[in-house]
């Protein structure tokens, strides 16, 4: 067993050391936004302000230069297209200046007409500024990822423990190492525009601007793959994606095309199961696990190897919404992933993640307990190979320009530093070439690295010239060939001793070339069954509902029962209940059920208890509510580091009698269950003047208590059904137990505070499990 398998005590030190140092580094870089999060009066600032000062009703009319970002806004490092450190500041790259200009600098006296002969026309021609203004608008569109098209960006740091320091010479693993990085997480399927809280997969691309150049860790929330060849990802891209003939569904996997691939190409079964559990609706990226999935080589200082899977673990815990909250944000709230983490990092609980390893002996085989390393559809259950962290990440500020940044940034499983280096993996061996090319058409042209967000944070010296967007200026009339002598032989190649990268001297087994793969990727099923056995009753519950949800929307008979088939040789009860939805037979097994596995409890999302920080608490008051109790809990959820929301009739502030005024983030009309992970009740609200159907759907239920504004009743219905923790003070507990609203996650008390305690504890288990009826 290798180090970082089994750390000796010295290292399980060290790591201790430095997991304490990097965690205080952290909760210090916390404390700095959490202080910029309170407004300038002191009070709780809550996330979402559009811009760094708050605008004038009057529209202004004396020049100035442009605002400074928000105090949480962070851009990429003012270094040159070529790595160079400028000293700039970080917004040098921002437009400057009071007065509106032309792209060359001429100053404008009038954007709003176009230069007309007369008053009534027509418009000339040699209107310069109307012409550039609308070329410029016509190609502000690049175009979107082929896949991972919707995205999320942030940026923050990494630093490292050390302890991997014995197996990979890498010097961003270093002890005390500590590197910038750009984050960067996806849907696959959808549009640019679609929805956050599709079922999907995810993506997690990390990229380290490390002192050894640019790694780019470029994974899935999921630990295995659709496919084990390369080859393949077109075809279960172009499956999985809008039909081609009616151009629907956007970003769903409910569909013909999909079931009818991946229910012939059994080798995606595995994958699709992880996607049918939890995993597939993330909770929020805060909450969300990440896997490097196919396996890599690291490097010790010796040259000595050893083959590595990477793990991102969230430091919140992995969490999923259920189904119908995914459904609805998807209406609500397209963007809730994406707002929950700026929100999140503006309210100063910043996301984190441990980076782990599971490493093993690089043999000749590439076996690990019989599973093949090379096979993208396995993975190794921690229970085998535990997750040793590394280090750590922490996400520290959000874009200072979408586009520039988030759209730009350009990853690539090949961007790798000396110390780590690929497998012969051939789902990563296609990737290799994927992602240079897709940047070619995305971003324009060959000189993407050159982009703010994609340079390296070193000195850059390629030899790469000219090209679309060249935004270096090269010197030299010989620094582009080698050999040369004019310039002086420059630039100069060198050893991994002083830092160059060479790869692995791996010997290539004798062979004949052939397109075929290994018998040992031939098994389909067993790790499917794994994760089935492995899920606690509740779990299997709604991988069941997943897979009749999707099946049910297909249209094909023929593609439902192959799929019932596929599910037979998985697990027969996970069948039966699947072709019970379905109204159809459930097919005996083809092949025999894999009956050695071993489970691996570490894969359920159940059972644990996590921080709270960031977890978003609505507080349901009106006038008639006990305001001092509500500002008291809005005080200390915010102290506890998360987020509250006060919900009321009506916008602006409420109780200016007694007190300070109540500032509202939400009213009736615009709140909705499910942005929020528990409720209080502050009072019974008293049906305001718009609760009627005719101004807002949510008020056409049938309320049984009549008294009670219905959008507060239906409020705290959905977030009971969703099992989200409920609580009450005062008037609001006569509410709960009068819709019937009790049971276990249901919190009343005397107190605000009381209350808060039992709410606190319930979030910590993200959800009242128990309040999920089971069938399985
Ligand atoms: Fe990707 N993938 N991929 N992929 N992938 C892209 O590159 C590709 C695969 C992943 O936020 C594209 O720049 C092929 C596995 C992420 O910008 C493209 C294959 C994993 C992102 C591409 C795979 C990923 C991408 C599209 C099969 C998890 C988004 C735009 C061999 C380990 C990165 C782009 C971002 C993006 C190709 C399979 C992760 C087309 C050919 C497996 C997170 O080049």
């Amino acid at each position: 067993m290798s180090e970082t398998q089994d750390p000796d005590r010295s290292t399980t030190d060290k790591l201790a050391d430095a997991a304490a140092s990097a965690a205080h580094a952290a909760k210090d870089a916390v404390a700095g936004v959490a202080h910029a999060a309170k407004d300038a009066a002191g009070g709780i600032r809550i996330p979402g302000a559009p811009g760094s000062e708050p605008p004038t009703v009057a529209e202004p009319t004396e020049p100035r230069e442009p605002l400074p970002p928000k105090p949480e806004q962070q851009a990429p490092a003012p270094v040159s297209p070529t790595g160079r450190d400028t000293g700039a500041p970080p917004d040098a790259r921002a437009q400057d200046g009071a007065y509106l200009t032309t792209a060359q600098g001429v100053r404008l006296y009038d954007t709003a007409h176009s230069l007309k002969a007369g008053a009534r026309g027509p418009v000339l021609l040699q209107d310069h500024h109307l012409r550039e203004k609308i070329m410029h608008f016509d190609h502000e569109r690049i175009p979107e990822r082929v896949v991972h098209a919707r995205g999320t960006g942030a940026h923050g740091v990494f630093q490292s423990y050390g302890n991997a320091a014995p197996v990979t010479r890498a010097a961003f693993l270093a002890e005390g190492a500590e590197t910038r990085v750009f984050v960067r997480f996806s849907t696959v399927q959808g549009s640019r525009g679609s929805a956050d809280t599709v079922r999907d997969t995810r993506g997690f691309a990390v990229k380290f601007y490390t002192e050894e150049g640019n790694f780019d860790l470029v994974g899935n929330n999921i630990p295995v793959f659709f496919i084990q060849d390369a080859i393949k990802f077109p075809d279960v891209v172009h499956a999985v994606k809008p039909e081609p003939v009616r151009e629907i569904p956007q970003a769903q996997s409910a569909h013909d095309t999909f079931w009818d691939f991946v229910s012939i190409h059994t080798e995606a079964q595995h994958h699709t199961m992880w996607l049918m559990s939890g995993r597939g609706i993330p909770h929020t990226y805060r909450t969300m696990e990440g896997f490097g999935v196919n396996t890599f080589r690291l490097v010790a200082h010796d040259g000595a190897t050893t083959l590595v899977k990477f793990f991102w673990k969230p430091r919140l815990g992995t969490h999923s919404l259920v189904w119908e909250e995914a459904q609805l944000i998807a209406g609500a709230d397209p963007d809730f992933h994406r707002r929950d983490l700026y929100d999140a990092i503006e309210a100063g609980a910043l996301p984190q993640w441990e980076l782990g390893i599971q490493t093993f002996p690089d043999t000749e085989d590439q076996m690990f307990h019989g599973i093949d390393l090379l096979d993208p559809t396995k993975f190794v259950p921690e229970e085998l190979a535990p997750v040793q962290p590394v280090g750590l990440l922490t996400l520290t500020g959000t874009p200072t320009n979408f586009f520039a940044e988030v759209e730009q940034v350009a990853f690539h499983p090949g961007h790798l530093v000396p110390g780590i280096d690929v497998s012969n993996d051939p789902l990563l061996q296609g990737r290799l070439f994927s992602y240079l090319d897709t940047q070619l058409t995305r971003l324009g042209g060959p000189n993407f690295p050159q982009i703010p967000v994609n340079r390296p944070h070193v000195p850059v010296n390629d030899m790469l010239r000219d090209g679309f967007h060249q935004d270096a200026v090269h010197v030299g009339n010989a620094s582009h060939y080698k050999p040369n002598s004019i310039d002086g032989g420059c630039p100069f190649t060198i050893g991994a001793d002083g830092g160059g990268y060479v790869e692995v001297p791996e010997p290539v087994a004798a062979s004949v070339k052939e397109r075929r793969a290994p018998e040992s990727f031939d098994d389909h099923f067993s790790q499917a069954r794994m994760f089935w056995l492995s899920m606690t009753p509740l779990e299997q519950e709604q991988i069941v509902q997943a897979y009749t949800f999707e099946l049910g929307k297909c249209y094909e008979q023929a593609v439902k029962e192959r799929q019932l088939l596929a599910l037979a040789n998985i697990d027969p009860e996970l069948c039966r209940l699947v072709a019970q939805g379905l109204g159809l037979p459930a097919p005996e097994a083809t092949i025999p059920l894999a009956d050695d596995v071993v489970v691996s409890p570490s894969l359920s999302m159940i059972g644990k208890a996590w921080p709270t920080d960031g977890r978003r608490i609505g507080i349901v008051a009106d006038e008639s509510s006990d305001l001092d109790g509500v500002r008291e809990l809005r005080e200390a959820i915010d102290a506890a580091g998360m987020v509250p929301l006060v919900i009321a009739p009506h916008g602006g502030m409420l109780g200016d009698a007694t007190g300070a005024p109540l500032p509202v983030q939400r009213t009736f009309l615009t709140a909705r269950s499910v942005e929020l992970d528990a409720v209080v009740l502050a009072g019974a609200p008293a049906p305001g003047p718009d609760a009627t159907p005719a101004h807002d759907a949510k008020a056409g239920g049938d309320p049984k208590t009549p008294s009670v504004d219905p959008r507060v009743t239906m409020l705290v219905a959905e977030a009971f059904r969703h099992s989200k923790a409920v609580g009450a003070w005062g008037a609001g507990s006569a509410v709960l137990a009068e819709v019937g609203i009790t049971g276990p996650g249901v919190v009343t008390g005397d107190s605000p505070a009381a209350v808060l305690e039992g709410v606190r504890e319930l979030l910590a288990a993200h959800r009242v499990w128990e309040r999920f009826p089971v069938r399985v």
